[in-house]
């Protein structure tokens, strides 16, 4: 039987960090459209992001992009934030929007640009160590357009290199996390296009290294709960980046496009025992709002997230292990396709009600009134954004 309790006390304690650069503009290629009351700042981002908590319960942190997240007190964003009652979370480095960067960062043939992308990456562990961020998250566009544009095995050598330097500078309890992504920007080649690319090098490093399994970077069709499964089992999981798509790196609301892939993906999590806050796995959202409203979609997003890890937890375990050990192959699938089935929000809404919160997060932020304030108060000044 599955114990509802302890499934209640996970849900309570589950986390979801939040990305700075959903509330701010963003879009396609084709257009990047604006809405009232967008952030012009990171102070603000980081404000939008505390109602995200202020409803869920499970949304404590907030990752930053830098430079769009650039201040000049650090320390002061970070008092910021505590007095909104979150936290600043994964620090995210940005080497793909300088003109430098054409042929690649810290895979470039020349030196001095990869020595520039390397003096990035170490000035973001600097605002680590300023915000007091446990982790560094690398997500590289480096690739080619061309075969033989540049040597495949050459950028492997620089990529390694430049890792390696990074990964000195690392303090006590830091870690470097290398996301890895199989197209776009680049359309030929990527340096780090899947899982086993970014565990190899992140295996060479060492123990502060681990893998990003962002959910919008594989080629349609992959098992990415077999890539969980399998990288939980070498303890290289260190995040995910939670989206989801229907073609490419949509980067659409988790569990929106393909709900029944993020709880197969949950259940390899709690099969694991790595919900655990002290399994190390930082649950983060990486998404673009692009046409809908963007408090409302991270509310809607980490209410998903909730969901396929609540139906996960329902998973009643004995029964599954004692129908794959007797080869029963339709009784098995169908002890998870239960728990899958399970409408588990009304669990949800008494884990919230525990916790003194509107069981409805979306009907409570709407009947705030705080989009409409935001609306009215952010007159004037730059729309924050991609700037890409
Ligand atoms: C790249 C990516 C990466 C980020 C960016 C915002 O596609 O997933 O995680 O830095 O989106
Ligand atoms: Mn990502």
């Amino acid at each position: 039987m599955t114990d509802i309790a302890a499934a209640k006390a996970a849900l309570a304690a589950q986390t979801i960090e939040l990305p700075s650069w959903a509330f701010g503009n963003s879009g396609t290629r084709f257009k990047v459209f604006t809405q009232p009351g967008v952030p012009r700042d990171p102070y603000e981002k980081i404000a939008d992001a505390a109602q995200v908590h202020r409803f869920t319960g499970v949304a404590p942190t907030v990752s930053l992009h830098i430079p769009w997240d650039k201040v000049d007190d650090y320390a002061d964003l970070a008092t910021h934030a505590k007095g909104l009652g979150v936290e600043l979370g994964v620090i995210n480095s940005n080497t793909f929007q300088d003109d430098d960067y054409r042929l690649g960062s810290i895979c470039h043939a020349d030196p001095a640009v990869r020595r520039k992308a390397v003096d990035h990456l170490l000035e973001c562990v600097d605002i680590m160590d300023a915000t007091g961020s446990p982790d560094l998250k690398l997500w590289f566009a480096d690739g080619t357009n061309y075969p033989g544009q540049d040597d495949i095995r050459d950028r492997q050598d620089r990529l390694a290199e430049a890792l390696s330097r990074v990964y000195a500078r690392l303090g006590d309890g830091q870690r470097m996390l290398l996301e890895y992504k199989l197209f776009e920007p680049a359309f030929y080649t990527t340096d780090v296009p899947d899982w086993g690319t970014s565990f190899a090098h992140c295996v060479r490093l060492g123990e502060q290294a681990k893998v990003v399994v962002d959910t919008g970077h594989h080629a349609p069709g992959t098992n990415i709960e077999f890539i969980v499964a399998f990288l939980l089992r070498e303890r290289k999981l260190g995040a995910f980046d939670f989206n989801s798509r229907f073609y490419a790196d949509d980067d659409l609301m988790v569990g929106a496009a393909d709900p029944f892939q993020l709880f197969r993906i949950m259940y390899e999590v709690v099969r694991a025992g790595a919900l655990d806050p002290a399994a190390g796995v930082n649950f983060m959202l990486d998404q673009c709002h692009n046409i809908e409203p963007k408090i409302p979609g991270q509310i809607r997003s980490v209410m998903n997230a909730q969901e396929a890890t609540a139906k996960a937890l329902l998973v009643d375990r004995d029964a599954l292990r004692a129908a794959q050990r007797a080869g029963d192959v339709l009784g098995a699938n169908a002890v998870l396709m239960d728990a899958y089935n399970t409408d588990v929000r009304p669990l949800l809404a008494e884990v919230r009600a525990d916790k003194g919160l509107d069981p409805d997060p979306m009907a409570a932020y709407a009947r705030s009134g705080y989009a409409a304030a935001i609306a009215a108060e952010r007159v004037g000044g730059r729309q924050a954004g991609w700037g890409a």
